[in-house]
């Protein structure tokens, strides 16, 4: 089970649908974040993956989890040294282009120090490309890097309609042709949000909260299904020792 919010692909998704491990997904409104939620992330952030009886959190670990415990298809190279420089490319983008794609989308509008920060991490990952000289971070074909680095980009087309950042005009073309061809990977297909429902859910963003709960019956990512009913019912789930917290209040 992946424990998620309804308007944005997570990692964990991405990493479920490309090994096609059956799943459930029970989104979270996060703005509203139910007593149990803690109980399986003390952040208090989505994703988080339910299997066998545990629970992880952090979205990079969980997805190495999902890795480790569904081997096939593998998602990670056999080769040492292809995987360290797997890791070393969504490292980056994890510590440096993430931050500063928030903190543009943060500011709403076309900030011209903002923009130049997404630009310079967006001009590294191009470098990371042009020196693999392979058509994705994994190689020759998606693997766990590239799904580890894809919701931000497509997230880039909701970013553009709220601060006119336009990838296309990045000078990326590598990364432009990655982005192309992440489009056709039926995982990424499979899993993808509403373009439209995605800005409505970040427009909120500098305000305060995104809505979270846009796209939950359904409507965001209609190939993923998600279970309906809260998890509250299923008690199993809880840990003991914070079994009563609702009560004590
Ligand atoms: N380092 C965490 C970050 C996850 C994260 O920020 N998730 C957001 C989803 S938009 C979240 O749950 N936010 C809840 C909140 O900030 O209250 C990870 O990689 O899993």
């Amino acid at each position: 089970m992946v424990v998620d919010c309804s308007s944005l692909t997570s990692r964990a998704r991405l990493v479920a649908a490309a090994k096609g491990i059956s799943h459930d997904i029970v989104n979270v409104d996060l703005n509203n974040k139910p007593d149990w939620f803690f109980d399986l992330n003390p952040y208090g952030e989505v994703p988080v993956v339910l299997h066998k009886g545990g629970h992880v959190y952090e979205s990079l670990i969980a997805a190495e989890y999902l890795e480790e415990a569904f081997p096939e298809p593998k998602l990670f190279s056999d080769d040492r040294m292809v995987k360290a420089h797997e890791k070393i490319y969504y490292n980056h983008w994890t510590k440096k282009g993430i931050p500063a794609f928030y903190s543009l989308l943060k500011a709403g509008y076309p900030d011209p120090e903002q923009t130049k920060r997404l630009r310079d991490h967006i001009g590294v990952m191009e470098e990371f490309l042009a020196k693999l000289n392979k058509p994705y971070f994994h190689g020759d074909s998606p693997g766990f890097s590239d799904y580890m680095i894809w919701p931000w980009f497509e997230r880039m087309p909701m970013l553009k309609d709220i601060t006119e950042f336009d990838l296309s005009t990045s000078n990326c073309p590598l990364l432009q042709s990655w982005v192309d061809r992440m489009w056709k990977d039926p995982v990424v297909q499979h899993c993808k949000i509403d373009a439209a429902l995605m800005t409505q859910h970040y427009a909120l963003y500098r305000k305060g909260r995104p809505d979270f709960t846009i796209g939950a019956d359904g409507s965001a990512a209609p190939s993923q299904p998600a279970v309906p009913e809260a998890l509250e019912n299923l008690d199993g789930l809880r840990e003991a020792h914070t079994r009563d917290r609702q009560k004590q209040g």
